[in-house]
């Protein structure tokens, strides 16, 4: 089996219906992918190991969901050279602001790429993409993505023209 290159973690089991998305990309673009629940919190040292061996084992991306105080996103980032992709988990509370807010505001020197609340799509593009400026085939099938998309809009637009 080929060792995955994108890891998506989320803090909770229910962060997965967000997450999903992130991994459907992976699965779209056959991109070798793991996840795996892991809490900044609840399993700090499992975060530590995790995060410590990432790019040991080959990740070259990591994707990271979290709610709430999302501390995730960015202790994962301090831990591993790797680039890690924030995703901002929606709360019931605050909408996901929380999220936000305690993912974006990274200190200088230790980034995290957020994405909007909820966004788990653009985390699974943006992780393929960084991929793909090392694999030529790879680039060509985000060209082909962007060309669907484009494709998808001129297809709206000529039914509104109907
Ligand atoms: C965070 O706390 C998780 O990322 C999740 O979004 C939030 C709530 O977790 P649960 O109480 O649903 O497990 O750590």
């Amino acid at each position: 089996m080929t060792s995955p290159l994108i890891g998506i973690i989320m803090g909770s089991d229910s962060d997965l219906p967000t997450m999903k998305a992130a991994i459907e990309i992976c699965e779209q673009f056959e991109i070798p992918h793991e996840v795996a629940i892991v809490s900044a919190h609840r399993t700090p040292d499992r975060m530590v190991e995790y995060a410590q061996t990432a790019h040991q084992r080959g990740l070259k991306v990591i994707i990271a969901g979290a709610g709430g105080a999302a501390h995730l996103p960015g202790m994962v980032a301090a831990l591993t050279p790797l680039p890690v992709i924030g995703v901002p988990v929606q709360t019931k509370t605050l909408q996901g602001v929380d999220s936000l807010y305690s993912i974006v505001q990274m200190p200088a020197g230790i980034p995290v790429a957020t994405v909007a609340i909820g966004n788990a799509t653009n985390a699974g593009l943006l992780a393929v993409q960084i991929l793909a400026t090392q694999d030529a085939q790879l680039l060509a099938q985000v060209q082909s993505y962007r060309q669907s998309l484009k494709e998808m809009v001129l297809d709206k637009q000529a039914k509104l023209e109907a």
